[in-house]
């Protein structure tokens, strides 16, 4: 059977997750890019596949995906079953499912509610309430990390490659991480998986635009 495609942008945290997981597995996986910043996510073609226009899409012999968490969970039950990255221990799998959960209805919100806005232009300023909405959020995965070194065991799982992007962005976009001394030390844990550094240079791209949005960066944050 044909390899699957994925539908993604380099500089999109989701998208980078699943770029995470394709190397650290070596699946193969055809790449095509569309920028949703140039409404490429909004075609008829496209929105076929995704209604919801979102890169990552996944494109698996006519079975389209979108999300990336789903998108992490399908590609290791379908290529790589039983892998340490999510594997078929109902415990364990739920422990990693807990934080996928908790970085998709509250982490993502939280943060991207700050940063996301800023990134898009359509906020230019950092009010209160959105610093105190992305501190909180880091605080909370500071809070996941009194229990491992990792988000989900003393292991990487796909909860570690859901939320790395979107920590990579920030880093390179001023965040001060000497704070979050648990998350500091996750993130240089992080330096072991195999897309670690091209996923570095996707999120220096990231702060550059950021920066040229909004010049102060996040060190208001710190
Ligand atoms: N929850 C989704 C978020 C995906 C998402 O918002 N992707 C953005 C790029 S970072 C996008 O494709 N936006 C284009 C659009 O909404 O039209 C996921 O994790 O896949």
């Amino acid at each position: 059977m044909p390899a699957p495609t994925l539908y993604y942008y380099p500089i999109s945290p989701p998208a980078r997750a699943v770029l995470l997981l394709i190397k650290e597995l070596g699946l193969t996986v055809n790449l095509k890019e569309v920028n949703p910043m140039a409404g490429e996510t909004r075609t008829e073609e496209f929105m076929r596949m995704n209604p919801e226009h979102t890169i990552p899409t996944l494109d698996d012999n006519g079975f389209y995906l979108g999300e990336s968490r789903a998108i992490l969970s399908y590609l290791v039950d379908a290529y790589r079953p039983g892998h340490t990255l999510y594997p078929n221990i109902p415990k364990e799998k739920a422990l990693i499912n807990r934080v996928l959960h908790h970085d998709l209805g509250s982490f993502y919100p939280k943060f991207n509610g700050t940063v996301g806005a800023l990134f898009s232009g359509a906020a230019t300023e950092m009010t209160e309430e959105m610093k105190a909405n992305a501190l909180k959020a880091l605080v909370d995965l500071e809070n996941y990390l009194t229990r491992n070194d990792f988000f989900a065991g003393e292991n990487p799982t796909i909860a570690d490659l859901s939320l790395l992007p979107t920590i990579a962005s920030a880093v390179h976009c001023g965040l001060d991480l000497s704070k979050y001394p648990r998350l500091n030390e996750w993130y240089e844990s992080c330096r072991v998986l195999k897309g670690y550094e091209e996923d570095q240079e996707a999120a220096r791209q990231v702060g550059e635009y950021f920066r040229s949005k909004f010049p102060a960066g996040l060190e208001a944050l710190n």
